[in-house]
């Protein structure tokens, strides 16, 4: 096990939805440490850069509209294989097909409007934190709760 850190996205549609504080909560109950937070708007560069994978996919243009429509919510998670907990978190990718009781499953019914974004992978992660923060904006503070939100062996 190891600690590692997730980069999160409060897409358009949550934030439009005024569901920013209800995802940001669930997350901290989840005991995960958000180590940098910000609220921006993508550029299509960042767009690009951030998806990638996509560029070249025929959902791409409405992806990239989508995703530069409106301001967004930025957060850098961090907690052993934070990674994999934020994904069980969200849920799957098609809000209609996610589990009740994930982000995605509780609070939305869209593919593409599906709310929240994290990295699939901790080297996609470190790729994605770099188009979103500056090391300076990165607080790795321990918390006193840390001690007991997980054991030494499992960070
Ligand atoms: P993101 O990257 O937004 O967290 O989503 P996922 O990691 O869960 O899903 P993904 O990479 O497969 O897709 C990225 C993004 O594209 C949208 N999308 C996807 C879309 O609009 N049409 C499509 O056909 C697919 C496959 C949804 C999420």
């Amino acid at each position: 096990m190891a600690l590692e850190r997730t980069l999160i996205l409060v897409k358009p549609d949550g934030v439009q939805r005024r569901l920013i504080g209800r995802i940001v909560s669930r997350i901290e109950d989840k005991g995960l440490q958000i180590v940098a937070m910000k609220m921006l708007q993508i550029t299509p560069e960042m767009s690009r850069q951030h998806y990638a994978e996509h560029v070249s996919k025929p959902f791409y243009p409405e992806l990239e509209g989508f995703i530069t429509s409106g301001p967004v919510v930025a957060l850098i998670i961090e907690g052993p294989e934070a990674v994999s907990v934020m994904r069980t978190l969200m849920g799957a990718t098609n809000g209609r097909a996610s589990a009740p009781g994930t982000i995605r499953g509780d609070y939305g019914a869209s593919r593409q409007m599906n709310l929240i974004h994290g990295s699939d992978g901790v080297d996609s992660a470190k790729k994605e934190i770099a188009v979103y923060f500056k090391d300076s904006e990165i607080f790795a503070t321990p918390l006193c709760i840390t001690p007991w939100s997980w054991a030494p062996e499992e960070a």
